[in-house]
């Protein structure tokens, strides 16, 4: 049997990657929609050989979607998405808009995949960020507990769109040719003040929430403990943009709830958890790195260590390709697991 299946944002860095992945993981697909903003509409797209041309999203799009994945921003998820589960849709939603919503489940399926039986119609995509933390972290969460979480992100510019590739890109080059660049993208587009990312590290990702936080910080906060049922986990991050195009790093610092237990222990368990490749050999120089994640649906893991002063402490480094396990990967994973479990008919 084969899906009708929309793209909403298909001209998208994520929508073009889901496009992709749809392709490359050979998705059920009887009929592939690609909608857009008015403004892209009529661009042409290919899939499996086929050139599809990308249609404007309106409500009256979704008559006969049986899955729709979005990414074109929150504010078209919360006025389309809607529409979409209201013509028999399920929609799985890689925007912000519905992700701390109760009654709408924030799955990876690694880890709360049987989350989704209990879907209203929308099924939200998390956090590119919070996504390769929690697939790292649910196998030692299960065997040993998890207490606290403290994380520091390195993320690369493609989390915040091709506009900001494109800056990173332009402003490398001006710099290096000598000549003068007016940042306009980063930190944030609506930001007052923009910064260089060439050559720097900017301590800010997304705007700044009354706490001293910033949202991308409260998202890894709130979501993490969402998907993994645990309102009581401690969790602090902070979030820092990184000159490198694609793949998020993480320095990721994890209390346990056991005493006794070796980076030996860590690293067997982490060894053959599913969607983790762990490359960790400080005599080979082994540990993963952005550059060579790019592309893969793995959340890669290394420098594992135990903390020298807290024996249920453990330090590691994740690192995952943002636009694929944190966005385009996780959307049609949900989707192959929607169709496994008999949830879209
Ligand atoms: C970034 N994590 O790297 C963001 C992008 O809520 O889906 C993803 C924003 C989101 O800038």
């Amino acid at each position: 049997k084969g899906y009708r299946v929309a793209v909403v944002g298909a001209t998208g860095a994520v929508g073009q990657q889901m496009i992709q992945t749809l392709e490359s993981r050979d998705f059920p697909v009887a009929e592939l929609l690609l909608l857009s903003s008015s403004r892209s509409a009529g661009t042409k797209v290919q899939y499996k050989g086929e050139e599809l041309t990308v249609q404007e999203a309106k409500p009256e799009s979704f008559e006969g979607v049986d899955i729709a994945l979005f990414s074109a921003g929150g504010s078209v998820s919360k006025e389309l998405a809607p529409e979409a589960v209201k013509r028999g849709a399920i929609v799985v939603d890689n925007t912000s808009a519905f992700r701390m919503d109760e009654n709408t489940p924030l799955v990876v399926p690694e880890v709360n995949e049987e989350d989704l039986h209990s879907h209203n119609g929308i099924i939200a995509n998390p956090n590119c960020s919070t996504i390769q933390m929690v697939v790292a972290l649910e196998p030692l969460r299960k065997k040993f507990g998890l207490e606290k979480i403290i994380v520091s992100t390195y993320q690369a510019v493609s989390g915040a769109g091709a506009a900001a590739v494109e800056e990173l890109e332009e402003q490398t080059q001006a710099i290096l040719n000598g000549e003068e660049y007016e940042p306009k993208i980063l930190p944030v587009k609506s930001a007052d003040k923009h910064y260089q990312i060439a050559f720097n590290a900017i301590p800010q990702i997304d705007t700044f929430v009354d706490n001293g936080f910033t949202y991308e910080e409260m998202k890894m906060i709130n979501e993490t403990k969402k998907i993994m049922h645990m309102p009581g986990l401690q969790v602090a991050a902070t979030c820092v943009r990184l000159p490198v195009g694609t793949g998020h790093s993480e320095s990721v610092y994890i209390e346990i709830g056991q005493d006794g237990v070796s980076a030996a222990d860590v690293k067997e368990l982490l060894s053959d958890a599913p969607g983790v490749v762990l490359q960790d050999d400080p005599e080979q120089q082994l540990y993963p790195m952005p550059a060579f994640c790019v592309g893969k649906n793995d959340v890669f893991v290394g420098r594992i260590r135990k903390d020298l002063d807290n024996d249920k402490g453990f330090h590691m480094w994740v690192v995952s390709d943002n636009l694929l396990k944190g966005a385009a990967w996780n959307s049609v994973q949900i989707a192959e697991s929607l169709v496994k479990l008999g949830i879209v008919k």
